[in-house]
């Protein structure tokens, strides 16, 4: 049985997103030391929840080491039967200083944050080609997706169409990258972080007013390699979304360009003509290799 989708103001939710809970999400209550990190589904959310809540707990690995990373940053807009107090209810009830992840649109958003500039935003983009390879493969191993049997080429259709959980890449995009001068607002992008993690660490510490020993800094990095969150159980977590590793690990490749290895050189033309049309005019500065 296929999991149901749902919209809610245009844009397209599975069942773990209801439309009680982001109305919910609507009227949450931001404190002053929130630290969101906002991305859209696949641009490395997990890296950088790990390394954030981290940083806001000054390197406190004892405890990351007992907890997983999606109960230390509850996933605001998540709820269902299973670990529904993981979003919510989770992030209502903890302690400050709080990280928190979510996956919407700027519309969809705590209102709070855009009163005062309530709380702080990092934003974290990636590439949409490996996005879309990345949510491809996870859309094949996770269950509550409905374990998408299709092509790749399929799926591709979905992507550019807007027909995936938490809908199109190019209206999130577009909606954050307006609010880039925010003062609360903080970029990142999936590709600076492959190509020198600890000068994103220095600078994100900066931003965040959590200066942090060179020591420190360098057992994040070295805690948030790939290869260490690969086999770290409390981050290469299978149980939300119910993901079939066997099938695709959430911890898949962790690398730029994956794409060159699935779309085909006419899937790619299609591709940079609709990103044109639908993104020519903002002139964000992605990189699809290293
Ligand atoms: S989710 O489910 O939307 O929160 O997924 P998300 O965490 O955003 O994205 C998963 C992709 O991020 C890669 N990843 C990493 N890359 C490099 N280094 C580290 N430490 C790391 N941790 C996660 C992960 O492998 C997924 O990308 P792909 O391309 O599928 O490998």
């Amino acid at each position: 049985k296929l999991p149901e989708e749902h919209l809610y103001e245009g844009i397209l939710f599975f069942g773990f997103s209801p439309p009680e809970t982001l109305d919910a999400v609507k009227d949450f209550q931001v404190r002053d030391d929130d630290v969101f990190i906002v991305t859209y589904p696949k641009a490395g959310t997990t890296w950088l929840q790990e390394i954030v809540w981290l940083i806001m707990h000054d390197g406190d690995f004892l405890c990351a080491a007992k907890d997983p990373v999606y109960f230390r940053c509850p996933f605001l807009e998540f709820k269902d039967d299973v670990l529904h107090e993981v979003g919510l209810d989770l992030s209502n009830t903890m302690p400050s200083p709080r990280v928190i992840k979510s996956h919407l649109p700027v519309k969809l958003m705590p209102r709070q944050l855009f009163q005062n500039n309530k709380g702080k935003i990092l934003l974290l983009f990636r590439n949409p080609k490996d996005i879309c390879v990345s949510y491809y493969h996870f859309y094949r191993s996770s269950s509550s997706l409905g374990n998408f049997n299709g092509t790749f080429h399929e799926f591709l259709h979905m992507f550019v169409e807007g027909h995936v959980d938490h809908g199109s890449w190019f209206d999130f995009t577009r909606s954050w990258w307006s609010k880039r001068h925010e003062a609360n607002v903080y970029i990142l992008f999936y590709e600076d972080m492959k190509r020198d993690l600890k000068q994103c660490i220095i600078r994100l510490c900066e931003f965040l007013n959590k200066p942090l020993s060179e020591n420190l800094v360098d057992k994040i990095v070295e805690h948030s390699s790939f290869e260490s969150m690969n086999m770290n159980p409390m981050t290469n977590h299978l149980d939300v979304y119910s993901i079939n590793s066997k099938i695709s690990p959430q911890l898949r490749k962790g690398i730029v360009g994956d794409w060159k290895s699935h779309f085909t050189v006419g899937q790619n033309e299609i591709f940079d003509k609709i990103y044109e049309k639908e993104m020519g005019d903002v002139n964000i500065p992605f990189l699809y290799e290293l």
